[in-house]
C-alpha cells in the first residue's frame, strides 16, 4: 500500500450511509475493518423492508443489471443476466482453509489461512471503490431456535442483497436478536472484485476473472471474491449452511446436509417425513414439491436444498430447513414436471437469472412449454427463436443457460407444510440418497441398517451437471451429495455419520435408501418416467418404514419384490420396469473395485465400519 493511498483512506464515519448502523460491538469493529480494507464509496445497512427492496431494484435497473418483469404475469419480479463466464459454482476456486491441512482432507482445495489471507487482502484492497457496500444481517434457520445461527454478509452487490432477502431471514429482526443477546455471527465478506475508477462506467454484471470462495472453518469466517453468482455469492447458502455449518455440526453433534425435506401423507392420513440428498441439479427441488400420480397420496414441502438434522428429546432425528426460499434450476421446470414450482413462481416476488426473456416481459426456458417460442431474447441478450436459435449463433444453442435459476420465497409454495414454521422441525422416518447414474444403481434399494446406509451414502456417485463449472456428464463419487460442501476431511465426515448412529437406538434412526431416477436403456433414454411417478418409490419407502412392503435381499441391500412397487396405471412395459428395479451382478462386479479406489483416497482416516461394509460387498459379489 503506498503512502498516498494510506493518507486518503476512508473510514466508516466518512461514508455517506443509508439505513441504521448496527451497535453490536464485534459487528461494528468488523465493519470498520472491512471499510478500511475495501474502501467503498457509500454504505447501506439493510433492513429487509419492502421499501428497501424497491430501492435496490431501482439501483440495479439503472445499472442495467436487471429489468422488471411484466407485473401482470410475474408481479414484483426481476430478470438478471450474468456475465457469460459467471454462471455456476466454481469448485476449483473453492477452498477450505483449516489451520491444519489434514483437516481439509483429500476432497477440498486447501491453502494455509495466513497465506490465503495475504492473497485475498491484496485483492480486497480498494475492491469496492466506486461502489456501495451493503451490510446484510441474516439468520440461517429460525431466529427463535434454541441456538440461532447468525451471519452478516457484507457485499458490494445489490443483487446479492435482494437474493439474500428471499433466501434467508434478513434485516432488522435477525440484527435485533443478535444484538440483544450479544450473539456471535459468521462474518461473510463478498466482493464482485471490480472497483470503479473515478468516472469509469460500470458493466451490467461486474465480476472478476480471479475468483476465490474461501472458508476459514476454525474461525467460522467466509471470504468470497470475484463472482456474483448464487452459490458463490449468497454466502448464507452453501458457504455457511453447509461448509461452515458442517464443521459446527461435527463439533456440536448434529448434521448439516445437502437435502430436501418433504412430508408424505398416505390416504389414511399417516405422515412420513423424508429427507433426500441428491447432488446439484439431480432432482431435489422436483421431489420436494412432487404431485403424486398415485391416488390418495399427498406431498407437502419443507425444504428443497439444505437440511439441518438434530436429535430431539425423544432420541429421534429432526430436520429443519435453514433457508426461506428456493434457488431452483429453471430448465425442465414446467406445469407437467413440477407444477408446484410453477405455482410458487407465478405469485411473483422472484428473481430470474440467465433464463430467456419474452418481448412482453415474461420468462421462458427449455422444457417450460412443449412449443418453443419465436422471437424472444436468450440468456446472453441475443434475439432468439425456437426454430433458428440465437441471431448469429447455432440452431442448437439454448435460450436459457442449463444452470439458469429462479429465486423465489418458500412461503409462496402452495403445498408448504405447516411445520416449516416449527423451529423443532420434523422427525425423520427415512433418509434417501441418490444420484444420476445411467447404469448399475437400481431405482430403489434399502440399506440393511444405519451402518450399511452410511456406506451407501459414502459411495454415492453421480454424473456431473451444469451446477458447477467444468465438464458435464463425468462420473464422480459424491458422498451424501456433499462432495463440494463438506467443510472438513471426508473420512471424518463419514465417521461423524457413523457416530450419529451410535448415539441412538437403531429402531429410532431413520431407515436409509438409495434411489436412481436416471438409469438409461441401450438407446440412451431414461427408463423411469420420474417426476410425479417418483411417488411410487416414496410409497414403497413409506411401506418399508412401516415394515409392510415386500423386499428381496441382494448383495447391495433390499430391492422391491415383484409386485411390491405400486405400478397401477403406470405406462411402462414390464421388461423396462424389471430392468430399472433390478440388481445387476455384472455391473456390481465392475462397480466394487471403483468403490475400493474411492476409499483408497481417504487415507488412514477411513472409518473401520466402511472397510467392513466394503469387505462384505466384495464377498457378496465374488470379488474377494
Ligand atoms: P440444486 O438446486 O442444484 O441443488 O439441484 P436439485 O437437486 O434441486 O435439482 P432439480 O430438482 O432442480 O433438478 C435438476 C434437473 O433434473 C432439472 O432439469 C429437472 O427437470 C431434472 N429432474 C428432476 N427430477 C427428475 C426425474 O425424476 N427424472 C428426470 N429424468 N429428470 C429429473
Ligand atoms: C447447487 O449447486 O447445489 C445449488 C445452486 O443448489 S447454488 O446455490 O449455486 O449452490
Ligand atoms: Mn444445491
Amino acid at each position: 500500500m503506498s503512502i498516498a493511498t494510506q493518507v486518503h483512506r476512508k473510514t466508516r464515519a466518512d461514508l455517506p450511509a443509508t439505513g441504521t448502523a448496527p451497535t453490536h460491538p464485534r459487528l461494528v469493529a468488523w465493519l470498520d475493518e472491512v471499510v478500511d480494507l475495501c474502501q467503498p464509496d457509500a454504505i447501506h445497512y439493510c433492513d429487509g423492508s419492502d421499501e428497501e427492496y424497491e430501492q435496490l431494484v431501482t439501483v440495479l435497473e439503472e445499472a442495467g443489471t436487471v429489468v422488471r418483469l411484466n407485473d401482470e404475469k410475474l408481479p414484483n419480479s426481476i430478470y438478471a443476466r450474468t456475465d457469460p463466464d459467471d454462471v455456476a459454482r466454481v469448485e476449483d476456486q473453492t477452498f477450505i482453509c483449516s489451520e491444519d491441512e489434514r483437516n481439509a482432507g483429500p476432497t477440498n482445495n486447501w491453502m494455509a489461512p495466513a497465506e490465503m489471507k495475504r492473497v485475498m487482502t491484496k485483492l480486497y484492497d480498494g475492491c469496492m471503490k466506486g461502489r456501495t457496500m451493503y451490510v446484510i444481517p441474516f439468520c440461517m434457520g429460525h431466529i427463535d431456535a434454541k441456538d440461532p445461527k447468525f451471519g452478516v454478509e457484507v457485499s458490494d452487490s445489490a443483487y446479492v442483497a435482494l437474493s439474500m432477502r428471499i433466501m434467508t431471514r434478513m434485516g432488522v429482526e435477525p440484527l435485533k436478536a443478535m444484538t440483544d443477546t450479544d450473539a456471535d455471527f459468521v462474518p461473510c465478506l463478498h466482493s464482485v472484485g471490480m472497483p470503479l475508477e473515478e468516472g469509469e462506467r460500470d458493466v451490467a454484471w461486474p465480476c472478476s476473472e480471479t475468483k476465490y470462495i474461501v472458508h476459514f472453518p476454525d474461525e467460522r469466517m467466509i471470504w468470497s471474491y470475484g463472482s456474483g453468482y448464487g452459490g458463490n455469492s449468497l454466502l448464507g447458502k452453501k458457504c455457511y449452511s453447509l461448509r461452515i455449518a458442517s464443521v459446527m455440526a461435527r463439533d456440536e453433534g448434529w448434521m448439516a446436509e445437502h437435502m430436501l425435506i418433504l412430508r408424505l401423507i398416505s390416504p389414511e392420513g399417516r405422515k412420513y417425513h423424508i429427507v433426500a440428498a441428491f447432488p446439484s441439479a439431480c432432482g431435489k427441488t422436483n421431489l420436494a414439491m412432487l404431485e403424486p400420480t398415485i391416488p390418495g397420496w399427498k406431498v407437502e414441502t419443507l425444504g428443497d436444498d439444505i437440511a439441518w438434522l438434530r436429535f430431539g428429546d425423544d432420541g429421534r432425528l429432526y430436520a429443519t430447513n435453514p433457508e426461506t426460499g428456493f434457488f431452483g434450476v429453471a430448465p425442465g421446470t414446467s406445469y407437467e414436471t413440477n407444477p408446484n414450482a410453477m405455482r410458487t413462481i407465478a405469485k411473483g416476488n422472484s428473481i430470474f437469472t440467465n433464463v430467456g426473456l419474452t418481448r412482453d416481459g415474461d420468462v421462458w426456458w427449455e422444457g417450460m412449454t412443449k412449443d418453443k417460442p419465436e422471437d424472444i431474447l436468450d440468456w446472453k441478450g441475443r434475439p432468439w427463436s425456437g426454430s433458428t436459435g440465437p441471431q448469429g449463433g447455432r440452431k442448437d444453442e439454448k435460450a436459457a443457460h442449463p444452470n439458469s435459476r429462479f429465486c423465489t420465497p418458500i412461503e409462496q409454495c402452495p403445498i408448504l407444510a405447516d411445520d416449516y414454521h416449527n423451529p423443532q422441525g420434523v422427525p425423520i422416518d427415512a433418509i434417501v440418497f441418490g444420484g444420476r447414474r445411467e447404469n448399475t444403481i437400481p431405482l430403489v434399494t434399502q440399506s440393511r441398517n444405519w451402518k450399511h446406509g452410511v456406506f451407501m451414502g459414502a459411495t454415492c456417485s453421480s454424473e456431473t451437471t451444469a451446477a458447477a463449472k467444468g465438464a458435464v456428464g463425468v462420473l464422480r463419487r459424491d458422498p451424501m451429495a456433499m462432495l463440494p460442501f463438506i467443510g472438513y476431511h471426508v473420512a471424518d465426515y463419514c465417521q461423524h455419520w457413523i457416530n450419529i448412529g451410535k448415539k441412538a437406538d437403531e429402531a429410532k434412526l431413520p431407515k436409509v435408501f438409495y434411489v436412481n431416477w436416471f438409469r438409461r436403456d441401450d438407446d440412451g433414454r431414461f427408463m423411469w418416467p420420474g417426476f410425479g411417478e417418483n411417488s411410487r418409490v416414496l410409497k414403497w419407502i413409506a411401506e418399508r418404514v412401516d415394515g409392510r412392503a415386500e423386499a428381496v435381499e441382494t448383495p447391495i441391500g433390499f430391492i422391491p419384490a415383484a409386485g411390491s412397487l405400486d405400478v397401477e396405471g403406470l405406462d411402462l412395459p414390464e421388461e423396462d420396469l424389471r430392468a430399472v428395479v433390478s440388481y445387476s451382478p455384472q455391473e456390481w462386479h465392475d462397480e466394487v473395485p471403483r468403490i475400493g479406489r474411492w476409499f483408497d483416497t481417504f487415507g488412514w482416516r477411513l472409518p473401520r465400519e466402511l472397510v467392513d461394509e466394503l469387505r462384505n460387498l466384495e464377498v457378496a459379489v465374488g470379488r474377494a
